[in-house]
């Protein structure tokens, strides 16, 4: 049995992976595509709170919540609850044929937490690649323009327009191509490497992304600017106060759509219940996924009602999207969310880990910058006095961890950053020793 009263401990009784998990990679590599690969390929029985347990038996620090999924920790007690309850139930009926509760429910708790009291639409989908092609589908319906702005360092996805939103070719894109077109990419304001120094950023990215529509796209021709309002897979890039607010208001001025990719930043990851709540940006469009379910697969797309509902009746759907199961386990993790105050938990993580981490950056120079809000924290590794990135070395790092029983997942457009996403309902004590971990595996690169 996994689930929050799982032992709250690290405990290894073999190494990393150990001898069951090893057999079952050998039958993973005869039997599953190359193409999908592991962070570290020990073989997971059971999970709750910050724990993960291995087939080997051995317990295992989770930083990582299957990429900010699992942020009210693996099998909570509401999400397995509800979910039991409703897969005994009924299992599927396909919202497009017969409609259920759950649905409009989600949708209802969606439109409600979402940033902005105005009036909203949701639809639910079941990945996050699909919220996004759904939010520019939407998009430009509703503007009736076809050009999708994104950023260098995004990260949207890998179906084929999402592929094209992505910014990194390897391991996303290549090969993979054509791609989908009218998608325009502009710099992102990221502070650590902005030129002009972080103290410009804000203003100088905006007025060079700005410049680029105008000159290479046109305004008027700009269906949606897509930006997660955290960057994730590109590098956990913290954009400088007023850069989202001044895109917001661009958009507006120029009848562009602004979407919020907040499937990696949001529910309560960053420590408000969506990233824009930090600066109080309200987007016309929200994309979300991970966190959305305690680990069930469902995305959904929110926004304002007359963008959303501009679309024809049976132009939005799927076999899958919004299944009741998947509902069932929203509802649960929603729950769990407000009832233990998640976005106060996540931080009092950041709280935690960030002196800690400038401290160990005060003692390894590799470390050029630390960074992210609440739960969303990263450290990117250059080469000492810098910002040469170091891969190498970021590797080293994340080995070093798993080898101790922590998992630790890097990012970054250079795979030079270290980032973590623990569960928001990890003890302190846990917390504490994952931070050890991670300070004795650099005392020995
Ligand atoms: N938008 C901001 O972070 C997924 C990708 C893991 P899906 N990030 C993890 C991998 O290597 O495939 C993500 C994201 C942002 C969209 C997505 C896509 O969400 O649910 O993986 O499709």
């Amino acid at each position: 049995m996994g689930g929050p009263a799982l032992s709250q401990r690290r405990h290894l009784v073999t190494e990393i992976p150990g001898p069951v998990s090893r057999d079952l990679l050998e039958r993973r590599q005869r039997s599953v595509a190359r193409g999908l690969s592991h962070v570290l390929p020990v073989f997971v029985t059971a999970a709750g709170g910050g724990v993960l347990i291995d087939a080997d038996g051995n317990s295992l620090i989770d930083f990582s919540s299957g990429i900010a999924v699992t942020s009210v920790g693996n099998s909570a007690d509401l999400v397995v609850s509800r979910v039991s309850e409703q897969v005994a139930r009924f299992t599927h009926t396909c919202f497009m044929v017969v409609p259920y509760e759950g649905y409009v429910e989600v949708c209802e708790e969606l439109n409600r937490i979402t940033p902005g009291s105005h009036e909203k639409r949701s639809a639910l989908v079941n990945s996050g690649a699909e919220a996004v092609e759904n939010a520019v589908k939407i998009a430009r319906h509703a503007t009736g323009r076809q050009a999708v702005v994104v950023f260098d360092h995004a990260y949207h996805g890998r179906t084929n327009l999402t592929m094209a939103m992505t910014a990194k070719n390897m391991p996303y894109k290549d090969g993979f191509g054509p791609f989908a077109g009218e998608v325009y990419r502009v710099p992102m304001a990221y502070p650590f490497r902005w030129p002009g120094g972080p103290a410009k950023c804000a203003d100088e990215a905006l007025d060079v992304a700005c410049g680029l529509i105008h000159a290479q796209v046109g305004e008027n021709r700009v269906a949606a600017i897509v930006i997660e309002p955290i960057q994730g897979e590109g590098g956990f890039i913290v954009p400088p106060p007023g850069f989202l607010p001044g895109l917001a208001d661009y958009c507006r001025e120029h009848g562009i759509i602004f979407i919020a990719d907040e499937i990696q930043s949001g529910f309560c990851r960053t420590g408000d219940w969506f990233a824009c709540d930090h600066e109080q940006v309200v987007p016309d469009l929200v994309t979300t996924a991970k966190g959305i379910a305690g680990g069930l697969p469902l995305a959904g797309v929110t926004g304002r009602a007359e963008i959303m509902d501009s679309v024809h009746a049976g132009g939005l759907g799927g076999t899958f999207g919004g299944n009741p199961v998947a509902c069932a386990a929203a509802l649960g993790a929603i729950e769990t969310m407000t009832k233990e105050d998640l976005p106060a938990a996540a931080r009092r993580i950041g709280e935690v880990m960030l002196p800690r981490l400038r401290k160990l950056a005060e003692r390894h120079p590799v470390i050029g910058d630390i960074r992210g809000r609440g739960a969303m924290i990263a450290i990117e590794m250059v080469k000492p006095g810098t910002i040469e990135p170091d891969a190498a070395t970021t590797s080293k790092v994340a080995k070093a961890c798993h080898a101790a029983g922590l998992i630790v997942l890097t990012c970054g457009t250079y795979g030079n950053v270290v980032r973590f996403l623990p569960p928001l309902v990890i003890s302190p004590d846990l917390l504490n020793e994952g931070l050890d971990v991670l300070e004795e595996a650099f005392s020995q690169i």
